[in-house]
């Protein structure tokens, strides 16, 4: 864990003395205002039954705000009946808002589609009405494999409006993941599509449904298939049908049921440490709840004029609760782009906001990193001036790149949010209030109003400003997890053994002297250099602080005589490849950042970084290579050729 001890090293770098208030024109017409932390404060479950209510049409009101009394399993908005697909879809239509843009989609070879919310409501209930058609009830799990295309919201919205469960399976994995997370969740139905386009070219998706079902022992009966690039398809019959022949062909009637607030939403695999994928738990009133609240307060949204772009995947977290769920509960206009940020040219993103006049851009650090490496001149060339806020989340945001993000992508006006959250927290935590805080950068700085967070050390004693220790959550919020799938001793374990009633994160974190917070990566990520405890993302931004440094990717690898060795993976920018003394530069550089335990022992240099689909690095993989391994397992990477290339260019 990152801790005191490596003293002055860790105090440098995250020392940002910036500080970005709010412009007084923002901050005056803010949605969220400071009196939410106060009203927050007095009465927490006052305040989240108030959201709730002012955020959602309940069928039925609840009676209790929170049920704790089997902790860690807890119950909100208990009574309640609702239907998150009603909530998304008609009401904003029963409203009078029916001819407001839903999603502007846009494909990866500049085809589009445009879904009013009167069109997305029908096209919702058709799916519907084919789903139990084929057998589906309320209850059934239904996988979901489909690329970034509208059917991959449109499913996940009629499965929540039938009550069925979700578990959307990200494209990019394989047959065996697939098949893994079909068996553990049982699902019933399939619902991929013949493939998309991924760089130019079309990538298939049926292949790896058709090989993860080869061998029986299944529980699938049927799989429908969206007709996405029309390449040829093996075919099951019997079990495979075709999108258009039986959801476009299905009624567009369809009554939302009531489903009780705790009914569940969807199961989401995210990796654990060790073992195999942990399927989190959602359920309904409370994950819509938090969900809605982020979105609106946390982006200052304003439905009838904004335009909003989260460029997650749709198989990650982020892509449920800021894709599909919040934005349509709040009645916002979303842009969904299906393809690679620079296809069929790197400036494709900034092409994509100057044309749907995007004001809201929510994205991951490391395609910033990623635009950095590219050049400003890419973006320049654009009218980014729609951009009214910017969001980070996925990782530590290096101060480096938030301050490119600003200034670059934002004009230097606009401000910017760093949302820590997690799959198991299911909305935003931790976050600045963009007409309230002053942001700094690298930080993500302060819980919402409504969440309790604080950093603790080993004995789950909170740690004084300027300390480092565990994050943790003090108090129930209501889109937490409410379990791993079948495995609720394995969620009792992960989560709440660690310390008396909190729950642990598994990250790092350091309070700085505002008492602010500074996300410092996985505990797991943390180095243990001669005693000294290291954290991985400090010394990566050090690395990415330097001019010659693109990205970074930093492990401790372990070494007879410091315990562990810090080993720097970088991708260098432009003409700094050819310098011959690019590592001792480094190393020094970092020697002057963090201070001189922190100097990496080796520095190697690199074409990329392997990366998981939510923009991750695994780190797991490199530490292999820096250990002189074989690199283990590597299914879950976004590319899985990019351990190849890493290793082809460690020979040269
Ligand atoms: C939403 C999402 C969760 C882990 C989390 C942390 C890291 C996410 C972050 C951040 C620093 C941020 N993380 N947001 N670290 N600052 N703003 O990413 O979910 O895929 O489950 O990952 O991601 O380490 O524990 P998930």
């Amino acid at each position: 864990m990152p801790e005191n001890e490596a003293g002055d090293a860790l105090e440098n770098l995250l020392h940002e003395n910036r500080k970005f208030p709010p412009s007084e024109d923002f901050a005056a017409n803010a949605i969220a205002t400071a009196a939410l932390y106060q009203e927050a404060a007095a009465d927490r479950l006052g305040f989240w039954a108030k959201q709730s209510r002012e955020l959602l049409s309940w069928g039925q009101d609840f009676e209790q705000t929170l049920d704790w009394s089997e902790a860690p399993f807890a119950k909100w908005f208990v009574g309640g009946k609702i239907n998150a697909a009603y909530n998304a879809l008609d009401r904003h239509v029963e409203a009078g808002n029916g001819d407001r843009v839903a999603i502007y989609w846009e494909g990866e070879p500049g085809d589009t589609r445009e879904y009013t919310y009167a069109q997305l409501t029908e096209a919702v209930k058709k799916a519907a009405n084919a789903f139990e058609a084929l057998g589906v009830a309320k209850g059934d799990r239904v996988a979901i494999y489909l690329p970034m295309i509208p059917e991959a919201v449109i499913s996940m919205l009629a499965c929540a409006r039938i009550g069925a469960i979700h578990s959307v399976v990200f494209g990019g994995f394989s047959a065996d993941a697939l098949r893994n997370r079909i068996d553990d969740a049982e699902a019933k139905l399939v619902i991929t599509a013949d493939g998309t386009y991924r760089r130019g070219a079309p990538s298939p998706l049926k292949p790896a449904v058709d090989a993860a079902l080869e061998a029986p022992g299944h529980t699938v009966q049927h799989v429908v298939v969206v007709k996405r690039n029309g390449e040829p398809v093996a075919w099951a019959e019997g079990r495979d049908r075709w999108w258009t022949e039986t959801v476009d062909a299905a009624s567009a009637e369809h009554e939302a049921v009531l489903h009780d607030s705790e009914h569940p939403l969807f199961i989401l695999y995210t990796s654990g440490t060790t073992g195999k994928p942990k399927g989190i738990l959602h359920t309904t009133g409370g994950y819509l709840t938090q969900t809605a609240y982020s979105h609106k307060n946390v982006f200052d949204l304003r439905p009838e004029s904004d335009v909003y772009w989260c460029a997650a995947d749709i198989g990650w977290v982020t892509g449920h609760s800021y894709i599909a769920y919040s934005p349509l509960v709040n009645g916002a206009s979303i842009v969904m782009y299906e393809g690679t940020p620079d296809t069929p040219h790197q400036g494709r993103w900034w092409e994509i906001i100057e044309k749907y006049k995007v004001t809201i851009l929510y994205a991951a650090p490391t395609a910033i990193r990623t635009f950095m490496k590219w050049g400003r001149e890419i973006p320049a060339k654009y009218d980014l001036s729609s951009l009214k806020l910017l969001g980070s989340v996925g990782e530590p945001i290096n101060p480096e790149a938030w301050m490119w993000y600003r200034e670059i992508i934002g004009g230097g006006k606009t401000p910017i949010v760093d949302t820590w959250w997690q799959t198991e927290t299911g909305g935003m935590m931790i976050s600045p209030l963009p007409g309230v805080t002053a942001t700094k950068p690298g930080s993500a700085q302060v819980a919402l109003p409504g969440i309790e967070v604080d950093v603790v050390d080993d004995l789950g004693q909170p740690v004084a400003n300027g300390q480092g220790g565990y994050l943790v959550v003090k108090s129930p919020w209501p889109s937490m997890l409410r379990g791993i799938w079948g495995d609720p001793e394995r969620y009792k374990e992960t989560y709440w053994s660690r310390f008396d009633n909190m729950y642990f994160a598994g990250d790092g974190a350091k309070k700085d002297e505002d008492g602010d917070i500074w996300l410092l990566g996985r505990v797991d990520d943390v180095m243990n250099v001669s005693g000294h405890r290291l954290s991985t993302t400090e010394i990566e931004s050090a690395l990415v602080s330097h001019p010659s440094v693109a990205e970074a990717a930093v492990v401790g690898a372990s070494d007879e005589t410091t315990g562990q060795a810090v080993v720097a993976f970088v991708i260098l920018r432009g003409s700094a490849a050819e310098d011959p003394d690019v590592e001792q530069t480094l190393r020094n550089h970092v020697g002057k950042e963090i201070g001189p335990i922190a100097k990496p022992k080796r520095i190697l240099v690199v074409p990329e970084l392997p990366k998981t689909r939510s923009g991750k690095i695994m780190r797991r993989l490199l530490k292999d290579i820096a250990e002189g391994r074989e690199a283990g397992d590597a299914t879950t990477l976004a590319d899985a050729g990019i351990m190849q290339l890493i290793s082809e260019s460690l020979k040269k």
